[in-house]
């Protein structure tokens, strides 16, 4: 059996843009919930105030830290940025987290207690035990379509691949290639969880309940959605391609000479 180390400091990444009117409820809730973590802000200079909420927190609440980066540049940019950050200053432990209230605070524990024993743990809604609360039928579509697809190309043992409430060790993180990491928006929670998988880490799923955003605007757009699909195809295509290109060569005998392990195809 794997060991696995205890956990050490946790820090949460809340990424934000135009989250004036959840930010201090999200950042109240965390500190409640998780009293001995960290949060980071990374804000992109959101027009509507969002980061001088942030100063005014950080000002007031040691745990409470910010990174103010120049302008919009997609949740995926300023995640690696939160986690560049988290992991030069030495935090075990690194979760992402919405702002807009889709995840809750009060769950964390249930992530934190099942990495005890993994490397990734994602919060998920489409296992037994997870929910959405308040969500159209057209979002539920899209989302359950979207794991429907990555399931498909990449053959991942995931129900929720692109759920965004996740946690990480620092050492799966620095072992995954985070700097090739090109993924902007929705499909960035794909990248890491199939980048978990490829290096070898044990990638697990908890039951979570996400709960639609009551204030403020959706980043979610057609982009968005687009990227994911043509990302997720074009993953899917080189690990498919790997996998015939395999299974040929142990069908002609060449993998044996070139000592490919058995197949299990
Ligand atoms: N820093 C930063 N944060 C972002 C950006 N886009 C979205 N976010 C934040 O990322 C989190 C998730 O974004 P949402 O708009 O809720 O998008 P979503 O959760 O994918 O979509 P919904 O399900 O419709 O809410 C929120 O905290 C956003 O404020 C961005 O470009 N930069
Ligand atoms: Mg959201």
């Amino acid at each position: 059996m794997t060991h696995y180390p205890p956990l050490g400091k946790v820090l949460v990444i809340i990424p934000t843009y135009n989250e004036s009117q959840n930010i201090e409820s999200i950042t109240g809730r965390l500190r409640k919930a998780v009293p001995e973590a960290d949060i980071l802000v990374a804000d992109d200079n959101s027009p509507d105030g969002t980061g001088d909420i942030v100063d005014r927190l950080v000002a007031a609440d040691s745990h409470i830290h910010v990174l103010h980066r120049r302008g919009k540049e997609g949740l995926g940019a300023a995640y690696l940025a939160g986690f560049h950050w988290g992991l030069d200053k030495g935090y075990g432990v690194l979760v992402e987290h919405d702002a807009d209230g889709s995840h809750q605070p009060e769950q964390l524990p249930l992530l934190l207690e099942a990495l005890k024993t993994a490397d990734m743990v994602k919060g998920s809604r489409w296992v037994k035990g997870g929910k959405v609360v308040n969500w159209p039928k057209s979002r539920e579509v899209l989302s359950k379509g979207g794991n429907l697809w990555t399931r498909m190309w990449l053959g991942i043992p995931l129900k929720d691949a692109t759920g965004g409430f996740n946690a990480f060790r620092a050492e799966t993180l620095k072992g995954m290639g985070l700097d090739e990491v090109a993924s902007a928006g929705y499909c960035f929670q794909v990248d890491l969880a199939w980048r978990a998988l490829k290096t070898g880490h044990k990638v697990v799923e908890v039951p979570i309940e996400f709960v639609e955003r009551e204030f403020g605007d959706s980043k979610m757009s057609n982009n968005i959605v687009i990227e994911a699909m043509i990302r997720t195809a074009l993953w899917g295509v080189e690990y498919r391609s790997g996998q015939v290109k395999n299974f040929v060569r142990r069908l002609t005998g060449r993998g044996e000479r070139e000592g490919l392990p058995p197949t299990d195809a």
